[in-house]
């Protein structure tokens, strides 16, 4: 992953130096720390050329709904797979519960099982109405979080709920189709006045891994990275071999069809 091109030398994120110029009102970046960790986007989906979408995380949070515009299970995983192979840690926040009815309600449920099983804080909020935002107020404390998802799922309205102080813009949804309408359009860091900072970013399509090694895959689906071990070949892939724990798993229950078919999904793309 070491020779991609980058579209931006400079991230959100990242700590410089500046050398001031006249009048202290310009300044030139003249250092670059090296960074702890950065996540990245491709430019464009067939692009060789990636975007840095913020460096120096503590934790990426995805802002996935199930009311609209609905985000599917795919996304949500190649999300979680990219923090992983970044190693940033991730968790997914479950935003506009208020306009759930009965059936996503028992769908939430299930993910969060699903998710939790396998690895992943699962969390529930209303921007709207302030639920759950407590509980997102203590886990930004004192941390550099990312904010990703789709457009219209609710980044920029979290981030005003969770610290009214703050202004960032936050759109309406397309009449037509219910999607989000790109509102937030570059990445923004904000310092929470309880301590911390967030990283607001624009709404994504999808996740486009890079340069990725298949081998590296299933390292980045943690239930199944916990069970290759127990797997009869070291260098299991979990799809033709004899003896996989994996699949196993599928058959008792304790790995979820719908994130094995997503493993498949992009170990195919890879
Ligand atoms: N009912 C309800 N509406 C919400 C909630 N959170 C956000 N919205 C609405 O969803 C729309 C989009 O919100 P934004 O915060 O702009 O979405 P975003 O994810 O920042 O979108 P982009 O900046 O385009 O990527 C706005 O009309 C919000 O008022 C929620 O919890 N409940
Ligand atoms: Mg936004
Ligand atoms: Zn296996």
């Amino acid at each position: 992953m070491q020779n991609i091109k980058h579209t931006n030398p400079v991230a959100i994120g990242d700590r410089v130096q500046v050398e001031l110029l006249q009048g202290d009102s310009h300044g030139m970046i003249t250092y670059i720390s090296p960074r702890d960790n950065y996540i990245i986007r491709k430019a464009t989906k067939l692009s060789k050329i990636s975007h840095i979408i913020a460096a120096n995380l503590d934790h990426a949070y995805l802002i996935a709904t199930l009311a609209q515009p609905r985000t599917s299970n795919g996304f949500i995983d190649r999300f979680l797979v990219t923090a992983a192979a970044y190693y940033i840690p991730a968790s997914i926040i479950f935003n506009k519960i208020d306009l759930y009815n009965e059936e996503q309600l028992s769908a939430l449920e299930g993910l969060t099982d699903i998710y939790e099983n396998a690895g992943y804080r699962c969390y529930r909020t209303s921007a709207v109405f302030g639920e759950g935002i407590d509980k997102i107020k203590k886990l930004l404390q004192g941390k550099v979080s990312l904010f990703s998802g789709q457009s219209g799922a609710g980044k920029s309205a979290l981030i005003k709920a969770v610290d009214a102080t703050l202004n960032p813009r936050i759109g309406s949804l397309s009449s037509a189709h219910q999607k989000g309408m790109h509102t937030t359009t570059f990445a923004e860091m904000y310092e929470l006045d309880d301590d911390g900072f967030i990283v607001d970013t624009p709404g994504i399509k999808e996740f486009g891994l890079i340069d990725f090694e298949k081998t590296e895959i299933h390292r980045c689906f943690p239930e199944m990275d916990r069970l290759l071990p127990f797997c009869q070949y070291k260098n299991c892939s979990h799809t033709h071999e004899p003896g996989c724990a994996v699949k196993s798993g599928l058959e008792t229950g304790s790995i979820s069809i719908l994130r094995y078919n997503s493993y498949l999904s992009i170990l195919n793309d890879s």
